[in-house]
């Protein structure tokens, strides 16, 4: 955590997407939802980007893998930062391949690292919070990924810690920074928080809880001081809103079905 936890959060100015490929009706899913409609999927990546430049983002598309079905999910394939991209070793061994197409899209714009073996790092498990970076282990996440990343972010004068998590794919599942210490905690998240010594030190943040029955709502996405919230999840919606926050919805539900979220669908810096 910085000194100061109401630092103003820095405003994003860019975006790295990759639009989905026709092989994500074969991505990895624990979800019982069905199979996503490609088409479907690709009007909700486009609006998620209309979304992105409409919040002043400069937003910049790698292109598809067919040989990746879960390359939309861009965000768990590196964490970037004022100073270096970290590119991530992803914890399932089917996203690895995804890795190299992101690593030549970043290394045009900033020096680059890369978590290696036996580390495993998926992005999705790390929340930044003004520098300072919760890295949730998770089955996609371990103690030597997290290692890893801790040393590349204390080499640009960052920092972060492990946080252990409820059994759930990744920590930005349930917990998701906005800004001004305030924090989104999907209940089961926060009854877990509360409960075990986790690491987390809940008490120094705002909490914004997300009832179960709208959970998934907890990954919303602060963006230039507007919060992309997932439609159908009004109660989550109403609530952000009360806080101040312009707040966009935007359907989501194609990726969903493979367990994704709004913020698995770019990397933002
Ligand atoms: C996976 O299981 O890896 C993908 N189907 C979903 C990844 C979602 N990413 C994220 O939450 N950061």
């Amino acid at each position: 955590m910085t000194d100061n936890p109401l630092a103003p959060t820095e405003r994003f100015t860019r975006a790295l997407v990759r639009r989905p490929a026709r092989s994500l009706i074969r991505g990895l899913t624990e979800a019982d939802l069905g199979i996503p409609d490609y088409a479907l999927a690709c009007q909700q990546f486009e609006a998620y980007v209309r979304a992105l430049r409409a919040l002043d983002v400069v937003v910049t598309e790698v292109a598809a893998d067919e040989a990746c079905p879960d390359c939309v999910f861009i965000e768990d394939t590196a964490l970037v930062t004022p100073g270096v991209a970290i590119l991530t070793r992803p914890g399932a061994p089917s996203r690895r391949a995804e890795v190299p197409a992101v690593r030549e899209a970043l290394s045009q714009q900033m020096p680059v690292r890369e978590i290696s073996s036996p580390g495993m790092l998926d992005a999705g498990d790390v929340m930044n919070v003004d520098g300072f970076h919760y890295i949730g282990l998770s089955s996609r996440t371990n103690s030597d990924g997290a290692r890893q990343l801790i040393a590349a972010l204390r080499d640009v004068g960052l920092d972060g810690q492990t946080v252990a998590m409820p059994e759930s794919l990744h920590f930005k599942t349930g917990v998701n920074y906005l800004d001004a210490g305030r924090l989104l905690v999907a209940t089961e998240f926060l009854t877990f928080l509360r409960a075990n010594d986790t690491g987390f030190p809940l008490d120094r943040f705002e909490v914004l809880e997300v009832s179960q029955r709208e959970a998934y709502a907890a990954n919303s996405l602060w963006i230039n001081g507007t919060v992309l919230v997932p439609a159908g999840f009004p109660e989550t919606a109403a609530m952000i809103e009360q806080f101040g926050y312009p707040v966009v919805t935007l359907a989501t539900d194609e990726f969903r079905k493979l367990d994704g979220g709004l913020s698995c669908l770019s990397l933002r810096y």
